[in-house]
């Protein structure tokens, strides 16, 4: 009996428990079924994304003793399938394809016609998508793991602290060689790790092609496959159009029988944020953004560091409205490669049986509660757009409000490929890609390293689907009602009426922030 993948069927595979990626085992929620199970639920869904047909019958049947689906997936795909599709589609994995942006806001992305129309409108939109660190290194440096911070050791992005940038970050490990080892062609066009430069390439990947120096719009160099390459300033160099060549080319000229693994990250819309040619006056009409929290009034409730900050003068003010519309317009060209990337996909007859992320490293905040950057455990500076597409897996588009992590990808990708995300403490997305009933996670951790005396204070937090509570170092705490106060204007740790809230986060902070970000402690 054949059975295309329809809702029952994806209801069938929803009805098994997730297999757990997280060794951990710390996350509310979490249940581990046998291995025999798990390892039958991943041959499931290989099986389905791979060929789009399953019978009934093979997917109530456990597979016993397997170690990851890919080993059985191409067989099982064969024997269930013959004849349905092209051999090399039949048995070829998923192609995955990640495209991580960086200082992106989540509420930018209306702003992507492309984004809009191919990935949220055909796939899943996370609306509570986070990153656990929000910071350029330590985020990439977990979304390349699945490692919170304290399994990574990247805190910061400076080379020369101990915990910070490039040389911080421990490479035998990654999505990339456990996706390389199980057949991949693997490729990173984009931004690595800050404080990388030189020919160095990492194990894993087949395909190197990392851009750096003065924001790599222009004038940048490329560390290319071992040779550096360098880069002018005539509208061809524009860094996102070379690298949307790149990645195009990289899609086409993979071996039609192998999975590919594309990490696409351009450095737009991170500053300079320099818009593509014919760009420069986009969004000239934009009203400016002055939400609630634009220039907090009253920030005698926070902690210090944000307390010594002036209200904004007129000329910060002007530089982030500017920055805020540079940002946008820096978006189109990115835009524009995700519609190229999709139309090769298409083209070499992989679109349906891909998996493609849009997200991005961190937030970026414009001027709300006085401040111009990110690394605050503030929402628009933690919150991330994430949004998944994946044909094959998502029965309808929706947009979906569980707590989804930058540390959820490497373990997602594993699971796809039918291998092992050893050391990933995130959870795999497959389970909720198919049904939005999925048990899944209530809270997670939020974690950053002070880079120096005139930094964000180290801190350690955690965010519920309700409630952010953080400790800081200083012993300061901050507690946001998210649900009563979503511009995060009245910290609630020292009021009455939130004691036991409090009292439940900080037992739930011991837990999860463990090992403790270096000179960090609890005060309470
Ligand atoms: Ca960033
Ligand atoms: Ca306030």
């Amino acid at each position: 009996m054949r059975l295309i993948l329809t809702p029952t069927t994806i209801r069938l595979l929803a009805s098994r428990e997730p297999r757990q990626a997280s060794s951990s085992g710390r996350e509310t929620g979490s249940r581990r079924g046998p291995a025999t199970r798990a390892a039958m639920v991943a041959v499931v869904l290989v099986v389905a994304i791979g060929a789009t047909i399953v019978t009934a019958q093979a997917a109530a049947a456990p597979v016993p003793a397997l170690r990851a689906g890919a080993a059985v997936a191409p067989a099982a795909a064969a024997e269930l399938s013959a004849g349905a599709a092209p051999a090399a589609e039949a048995e070829r994995k998923p192609d995955i394809v990640l495209i991580l942006t960086d200082d992106q806001r989540v509420d930018t992305l209306w702003a992507m016609p492309t984004v809009q129309s191919e990935l949220v409108a055909k796939g899943i939109e996370f609306t509570s998508g986070y990153v656990s660190n929000p910071l350029c290194c330590p985020s990439r440096a977990s979304t390349l793991t699945g490692r919170y911070s304290h399994g990574t050791g990247v805190y910061t992005n400076h080379p020369k602290q101990p915990n910070g940038g490039f040389p911080a970050f421990r490479d035998r490990s990654t999505v990339a060689t456990w996706l390389h080892a199980g057949g991949y062609r693997t490729g990173l066009f984009g931004k690595y790790l800050n404080g990388y430069s030189g020919t160095y390439v990492p194990p894993g990947w087949d395909k190197w092609f990392v851009t750096y120096d003065n924001g790599a719009f222009y004038d940048y160099t490329a560390s290319a496959d071992g040779a550096l390459r360098t880069f002018g300033s005539d509208p061809a160099d524009y860094g996102t159009d070379v690298l949307a060549r790149r990645v195009t080319n990289f899609i086409r000229s993979t071996d039609p029988a192998r999975p590919m693994f594309v990490y696409f990250a351009p450095h737009a819309p991170h500053g300079p944020a320099t818009p593509a040619p014919g760009d420069e006056t986009a969004f000239s009409d934009l009203p400016r953004w002055r939400p609630p929290s634009y220039d907090e009034a009253n920030v005698s409730d926070k902690p210090t560091y944000m307390k010594k900050r002036d209200l904004l003068a007129e000329t910060s003010a002007r530089v982030v409205d500017r920055f805020r519309l540079s940002q946008y317009r820096s978006l189109l060209a990115v835009d524009r490669a995700v519609s190229e990337i999709l139309d090769t996909l298409e083209k070499t007859g992989r679109l349906s049986n891909a998996l493609i992320v849009f997200t991005a490293d961190n937030g970026f905040l414009w001027g709300e509660h006085r401040w111009r950057s990110k690394l605050v455990p503030y929402e628009e500076s933690i919150r991330v757009p994430f949004v998944v597409r994946a044909d094959a897996l998502v029965a309808s588009p929706r947009s979906d409000g569980h707590l989804v992590l930058n540390i959820d990808l490497a373990p997602t990708f594993a699971q796809l490929a039918g291998v092992g995300a050893p050391g990933a403490e995130g959870r795999s997305l497959l389970p909720l890609l198919s049904s939005p009933t999925a048990p899944w996670r209530t809270d997670f951790l939020l974690e950053h390293l002070e880079r120096g005396p005139k930094g964000v204070p180290t801190y350690c937090g955690v965010h519920t689907e309700r409630f952010v509570y953080v400790g800081y170092v200083t012993g300061e705490e901050e507690l946001y009602d998210l649900v009563r106060d979503p511009h995060q204007l009245s910290n609630k740790a020292r009021q009455d009426a939130y004691r036991d809230v409090r009292r439940e986060m900080r037992h739930r902070l011991v837990e999860l922030c463990d090992p403790l970000p270096p000179g960090f402690a609890f005060s309470f």
